[in-house]
C-alpha cells in the first residue's frame, strides 16, 4: 500500500513536515489498516497541507475545527480509522475546547499535532506553546505568555488516553511512536516536535 498522493509538497526545503508525513505514510502503510478505511482529517496551517500529500480519503476542514469534525467522522462509522493532523495554533490555540472534550469523552481518534511552537502559514506569530520571553514576528520584545504543555493538559481531564511526544527530526522514534499511536484503542495524542526553518530558528535551545 503507498499512501503517497500525485501532488508534490510545497513546503520550504528543509522543512520537518516532510519527516512527519513520511512517518504517516510508512506507519499507516505497514499496517493491516485497507487505505480505503482511513480518514485523515486535517486542519489548517502549513502541516494542514498534508491533506493534498496523502492518497486516502482526506478533508482539508477550519482552522482550529478539524478535532470535531473527526469526531463526527468516527461516531459515524466506527470502523474508520480516523486521523487529525494539525498544529499547535489550531489543536492548542483555536481548538483547544475541542481537543479537550474529545479526551475526555475518549472518542477513538488519533490527533497528530506538528508542533513548531508558531503560526506559521501565516507567517511566524506566537502560538499558545511559543516559549515564554521568545521573540517572535508578533511579540518582538518577548513573549508574555506561559506555553501549553499537552502532557499537563490530557492526563488533567483523562485517565484513559493516550498522550506522548516524539521529535520529528529523530525518524525511527517518530514511525514507533505513530505505530503505537495507531495501535491505541481510545483517543490518542501525539505531539511531534518541529522546528519551523523559516520563522522559528531563533527558537531552537
Ligand atoms: C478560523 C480561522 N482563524 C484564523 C485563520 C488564519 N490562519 C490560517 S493558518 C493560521 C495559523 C496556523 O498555525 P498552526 O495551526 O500552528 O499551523 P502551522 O502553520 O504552524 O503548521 C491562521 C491563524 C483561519 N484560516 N481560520
Ligand atoms: S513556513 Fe515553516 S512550517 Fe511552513 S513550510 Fe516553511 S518551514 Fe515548514
Ligand atoms: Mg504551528
Amino acid at each position: 500500500m503507498n499512501l503517497k498522493s500525485q501532488i508534490t509538497p510545497t513546503w520550504c526545503p528543509g522543512c520537518n513536515n516532510y519527516l512527519i508525513l513520511g512517518a504517516l505514510q510508512a506507519a499507516l502503510s505497514a499496517s493491516n489498516i485497507k487505505p480505503e478505511n482511513i480518514v485523515f482529517c486535517v486542519d489548517i496551517g502549513c502541516s494542514g497541507n498534508m491533506a493534498d500529500f496523502i492518497s486516502t480519503y482526506t478533508s482539508h476542514t477550519l482552522h482550529g475545527r478539524s478535532i470535531p469534525f473527526a469526531m463526527g467522522v468516527k461516531l459515524a462509522n466506527p470502523k474508520l480509522t480516523v486521523v487529525v493532523i494539525g498544529g499547535d495554533g489550531g489543536i492548542y490555540g483555536e481548538g483547544l475546547n475541542h481537543l479537550i472534550a474529545a479526551a475526555r469523552m475518549n472518542i477513538d481518534i488519533k490527533v497528530v499535532v506538528a508542533n513548531n511552537q508558531l503560526y506559521s502559514l501565516t507567517t511566524g506569530q506566537t502560538s499558545p506553546t511559543t516559549p515564554k520571553g521568545a521573540k517572535t514576528k508578533s511579540t518582538p520584545l518577548g513573549n508574555l505568555n506561559e506555553s501549553i504543555d499537552p502532557q499537563k493538559i490530557i492526563p488533567a481531564v483523562s485517565s484513559q488516553a493516550l498522550v506522548d511526544t516524539a521529535d520529528s527530526k529523530n525518524p525511527l522514534q517518530l514511525n514507533q511512536k505513530v505505530k503505537q499511536l495507531m495501535d491505541h484503542k481510545g483517543f490518542a495524542l501525539l505531539d511531534v516536535q518541529q522546528v519551523c526553518v523559516a520563522f522559528g530558528k531563533q527558537l531552537i535551545g
